[in-house]
């Protein structure tokens, strides 16, 4: 506990001294996802329920030590769970441009993102109303200690990664001598036709180990996941997320743990609206089958989210919206839900 708090005052104490000095270039920079939920049945906590609470509370220095090379510490606050919500460290990592050696190219080091949710993130685009599948469904944590070569294609065609990461997760310490190692790319093929330009399509493979001790490499805990993304002129996009996990957390286990998931997600907007109003709406559907087990029938379970959005101004979203998730021969649960999202 010490440690979190001391964290959330150090890093308050660097904001203070960075805008006294006039030392290397450093941004300061926040991101609030603040909600209001409804339970409308009786499962979970039961109808009426109804709750304030708060999803991520980041505070993020960004600094620039020269044009190659940068350094990004972020804090965000734990669950509320009863007592006061701590500061903890989510990131902490230094970029270097190597694009003078390798063209295109940046190494990162440090406690980073696991970079698939992390662009999945911004095709969802919402993640102040809802986590992507992966993140979703913890097939993977979000973030991780690890070393990570990065290439951005040229024109804007898109950006891939290889990582080496710990496994264990930003939460977790190394139990083992395994290191995972990671690989994706985002690729945007129709860059040169201006209506579909911001298409794309995502691969990820993950080939890791159990974060348990004393694992041997039998013990996997491999993922795979594709993306598909088609936009149309600022207008409609559909997106699809497939992944697929294989796992033997535990020392002398014969079988894999399979487990997989679908999300698909789709926004209409009006950009040509001649009201204001309508210009800064979108209509947002999202929809998720997970199966936590695939050898045991009749465990899926389904998510729901349908919601309007209006971004009010840069840095200041709305989204009330209506969720639904439903474990299969079960009852559902249901909620109304106002999302809100502030960055600076
Ligand atoms: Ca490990
Ligand atoms: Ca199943």
């Amino acid at each position: 506990m010490r440690n979190r708090l001391s964290l959330g005052l150090a890093l308050g104490l660097v904001v203070l001294l960075r805008s006294l000095s006039l030392a290397a270039d450093t941004k300061v920079g926040g991101e609030i996802y603040a909600f209001y939920s409804s339970d409308l049945t009786q499962n979970g906590h039961g109808k009426g329920y109804n709750k304030f609470d708060l999803d991520r509370a980041y505070i993020t220095l960004n600094s620039k030590l020269s044009d190659a090379v940068s350094v990004r510490i972020t804090g965000d606050v734990a669950n509320m769970d009863g007592s006061t919500r701590e500061v903890y460290l989510k990131y902490a990592y230094l970029d270097w441009k190597i694009d003078q050696f390798v063209p295109y190219s940046s190494i990162r080091f440090g406690l980073q993102q696991t970079g698939w949710i992390d662009y999945m993130n911004k095709v969802w685009g919402r993640r102040y109303a809802a986590k992507t599948l992966m993140d979703e469904y913890k097939a993977l944590s979000s973030a991780d200690y690890g070393v990570s070569y990065i290439i951005k294609f040229p024109k804007g065609y898109g950006h891939g990664s290889v990582q080496v990461l710990q496994g264990a997760g930003y939460k977790g310490s190394e139990e083992n001598r395994y290191k995972d190692l990671s690989a994706f790319v985002f690729f945007r093929p129709l860059m040169q036709v201006s209506d579909l330009a911001a298409s794309m399509v995502g691969g990820y493979y993950y080939k890791g180990f159990s974060d348990k001790p004393d694992i041997t490499s039998d013990n996997r805990k491999d993922r795979a996941a594709a993306l598909a993304s088609i936009a149309y002129g600022g207008i409609f996009r559909i997106s699809g997320e497939y992944f697929m996990s294989w796992d033997k957390a535990n020392p002398g286990e014969k079988e894999d743990l399979k487990q997989d998931g679908i999300s698909v997600f789709s926004q209409v907007n009006f950009p040509k609206a001649k009201s204001p109003f309508l210009r800064k709406m979108a209509l947002v559907g999202r929809y998720d089958i997970y199966d936590k087990d695939k050898d045991i029938k009749d465990n899926e379970k389904e998510y729901l989210i349908a919601g309007v959005e209006w971004e009010i101004v840069e840095g200041f979203n709305i989204m009330p919206n209506f969720q639904m998730e439903k474990v299969k021969n079960k009852e559902s649960e249901r909620r109304f839900v106002f999302n809100a999202g502030f960055s600076f």
